[in-house]
Order: structure tokens, then C-alpha cells, then sequence
């Protein structure tokens, strides 16, 4: 049995793999999370509490992660300020949990001799222009354009120097955005959802024209699984599900499923230093890990997310009236 550590586990990402260790292994898995404006300890509810435990724990304090992470052989590190508009006003906090938190969880690892596997994000490799056709590669280099990215870029260097220097075993991934149940208000697909249930309207940054390569919650932790079980040490493995679309696509696909007529939006302000394009060339993980994505249909996705926050409307209700407060004052 396998006890593994993962970090970030009431954020949207860590509560879906959580869900899906327990779905699809017999681990054991500690979650861990400092309980920030981005988590909701209600996801977890309802998970199989024989093989899962959660900690509140902030991996900005080394001692506490150490303490928790004791008898683990395991850590997949998810826990991170993960919102590029949050890092335009508190760059600062995005330093010290993604960069700081990073190297205490390095610490941790080296120190109890765990496995870690690293999430990390394609936002390190910056944007492509308009028009481009390119892909990011494992070896395309670093060009970051955010607060946010930036502190993910440090914290993936941080990873390899720490497997180079003391021979941590570690692998890394970088994937695309993902959409799916669970995912904080704050981010694009279900704010625009979450909008229009509430009779508001849709809402895009500049142009809308700016894409993104969707990847399906579910596809990303069955590949995080697959790299923890047959990734080779050292390695990084670029995730994704060629699900590029523009922005506008995406919201024109949820207000017709919801069936708002394709005016019911607003165009706003564009964000600062807002990447252009991202596009994901994985066919390392597919050819050297053997890793093939669920076969999915965007839209029939789209439309049971809009059935998932219809349904759970208790999970966001809170949330939502401060988070757009937050918007107003930053944004218009
Ligand atoms: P999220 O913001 O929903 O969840 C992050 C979690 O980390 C939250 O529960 C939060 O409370 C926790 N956290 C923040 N600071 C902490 C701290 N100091 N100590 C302990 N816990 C802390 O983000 P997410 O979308 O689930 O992203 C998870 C990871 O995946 C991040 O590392 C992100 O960079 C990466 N990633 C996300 C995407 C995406 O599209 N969402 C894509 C690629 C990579
Ligand atoms: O209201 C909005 N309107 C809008 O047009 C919001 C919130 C966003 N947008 C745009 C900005 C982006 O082009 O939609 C796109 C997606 O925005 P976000 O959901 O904020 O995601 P992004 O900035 O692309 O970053 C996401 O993917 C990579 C995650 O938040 C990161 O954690 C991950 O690393």
C-alpha cells in the first residue's frame, strides 16, 4: 500500500485527484491545505475516509509539512496561489507560496526520501502570437509573462536543481487549463457559468479572441497517475488534450447550451500583460508513457458542468458575491 502525500487537495485539481486515486487505486492519501480563499473544504465531502485523512496545513511552514508528511512515500505537490488576476494585486503572497512553499516541499521530500511529482502549469513557456500554429515541447524555453507563471517557472527550476544537486526523486508535469466540477468561481469557465445562472451577463477580457487549450479535470489526473507509476525520474512530461478554442468559442458553447441568445454578454477591460495563445504537443506522454485521454465531447461536457453548478449551488453561492465584489473593485 501506498501512502501519498497531496498538497492543494481542497482546490479544484487536488479534491478531482484525490477522487480519482480513490476511484482508481488502493492508496492511502493524506491531503493537505492551508484552507485559502481558493479552497472549499465541502469538496471533500463524502470521500472514503478509510484511506483519506486531511490536514490543515499552510507548506509555507516547513516543520508542519515535515510533521504530516511522516511514513508518506509519496507527495504530489498541487498546492499554489493558481489565479494569473490574483498575482496582478498580491504578487507578493504568489512568491511565497509558489516559490517558498515549493522549496519547503523540496525540503520535505529530500528529507523523508519521498517520490514527488510536480504540477505545474504551460504558462511557463509565455504565449504564442495570433495566427501561430506552434506547440509548446518539454525543451521549448521558459518566457513567462505573469506574477503567476513566473512563480510557477522558479518553482519548476527550483525541482529540477533539487534532483540535479541532491538526487531527489521527481518528475514534473506542465498542463494546459482544465475545466471541470469543483473549480473556483474565480476562473473563466465557471464564472461565466455561475453568471448566467444568476441571470447576469457572460463576461471577456479585450478581444475574446485569446486561446486556450482545454483539458478535461479528469484526463489530467489520470495522467499525474500514470507519470507517479511509470514516469521515468527527472523528467518532465507536457500534458494536454488539443482542446484549443478562443474564449468567445467557449462562451458562445455554454450560453447556447444554456440557451441565452449569443448577445447576453459584456466585453470588459483586457487584462495586464494577458498571454495570447497556449497550445500543448504531448506526445511524449502519449508515446513514451502509452497515456491516451478519455474520447470526449466538449459540449456535452459543458453541459453537464452547467448541470454540476446548477446542481451545487450551495458549494458557490458564498463565494461568488465576494469574488465579484473583488472583480468591481479591480477590474472597473
Ligand atoms: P486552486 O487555486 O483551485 O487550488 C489550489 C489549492 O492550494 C487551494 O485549495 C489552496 O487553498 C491551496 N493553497 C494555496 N496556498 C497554500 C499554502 N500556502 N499552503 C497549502 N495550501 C495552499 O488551483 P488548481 O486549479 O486546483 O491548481 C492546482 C495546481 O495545478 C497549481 O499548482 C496550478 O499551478 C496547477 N495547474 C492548474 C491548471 C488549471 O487549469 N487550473 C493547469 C495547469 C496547472
Ligand atoms: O471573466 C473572465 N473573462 C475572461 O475573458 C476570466 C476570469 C478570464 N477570462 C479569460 C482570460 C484567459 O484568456 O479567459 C481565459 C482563461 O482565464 P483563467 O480561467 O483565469 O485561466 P488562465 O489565466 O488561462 O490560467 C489557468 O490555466 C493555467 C489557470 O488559472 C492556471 O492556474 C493554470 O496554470
Amino acid at each position: 500500500m501506498t501512502t501519498v502525500v497531496v498538497t492543494g487537495a481542497a482546490g479544484f485539481i487536488g479534491v478531482n485527484f484525490v477522487r480519482y486515486l480513490i476511484g482508481n487505486t488502493s492508496w492511502r492519501i493524506i491531503g493537505v491545505d492551508s484552507l485559502s480563499e481558493a479552497s472549499n473544504l465541502a469538496s471533500l465531502e463524502g470521500i472514503d475516509q478509510s484511506r483519506f485523512r486531511f490536514e490543515k496545513v499552510d507548506i509555507r511552514d516547513l516543520n508542519a509539512l515535515l510533521e504530516v508528511s511522516e511514513g508518506a512515500d509519496a507527495m504530489v505537490h498541487l498546492a499554489a496561489e493558481s489565479h494569473n488576476d490574483n498575482s496582478l494585486h498580491s504578487p507578493g503572497l504568489f512568491i511565497e507560496t509558489n516559490v517558498v512553499g515549493t522549496f519547503n516541499v523540496l525540503e520535505v521530500v529530500r528529507t523523508l526520501k519521498l517520490r514527488l511529482h510536480h504540477v505545474s502549469t504551460d504558462e511557463v513557456y509565455g504565449d504564442f502570437p495570433p495566427g501561430s500554429v506552434d506547440l509548446f515541447k518539454e525543451e521549448t524555453p521558459y518566457r513567462p509573462s505573469s506574477p503567476y507563471s513566473a512563480t510557477k517557472a522558479a518553482s519548476d527550476h527550483l525541482v529540477r536543481a533539487w534532483v540535479r544537486s541532491f538526487k531527489i526523486e521527481a518528475t514534473i508535469s506542465n498542463c494546459s487549463n482544465n475545466y471541470g466540477p469543483y473549480q473556483n468561481v474565480e476562473k473563466f469557465i465557471p464564472r461565466q457559468i455561475t453568471n448566467l445562472l444568476l441571470g447576469e451577463k457572460a463576461v471577456l477580457y479585450g478581444t475574446g479572441n485569446n486561446v486556450r487549450d482545454w483539458i478535461h479535470v479528469n484526463d489530467h489526473s489520470s495522467a499525474i497517475l500514470r507519470i507517479l507509476e511509470s514516469g521515468k525520474l527527472g523528467e518532465t512530461y507536457l500534458v494536454g488534450t488539443s482542446g484549443e478554442r478562443d474564449n468567445l468559442s467557449v462562451v458562445e458553447i455554454i450560453m447556447d447550451v444554456m440557451g441565452f441568445p449569443a448577445s447576453h454578454l459584456r466585453f470588459i477591460a483586457d487584462r495586464a500583460g494577458h498571454d495570447f495563445r497556449y497550445g500543448i504537443d504531448s506526445s511524449k506522454m502519449r508515446k513514451d508513457l502509452a497515456w491516451n485521454p478519455e474520447p470526449r465531447d466538449f459540449r456535452e461536457d459543458i453541459s453537464q458542468l452547467v448541470e454540476w453548478y446548477r446542481e451545487n449551488e450551495t458549494w458557490w453561492r458564498a463565494k461568488k458575491t465576494s469574488i465579484e465584489e473583488k472583480y468591481a473593485r479591480e477590474q472597473e
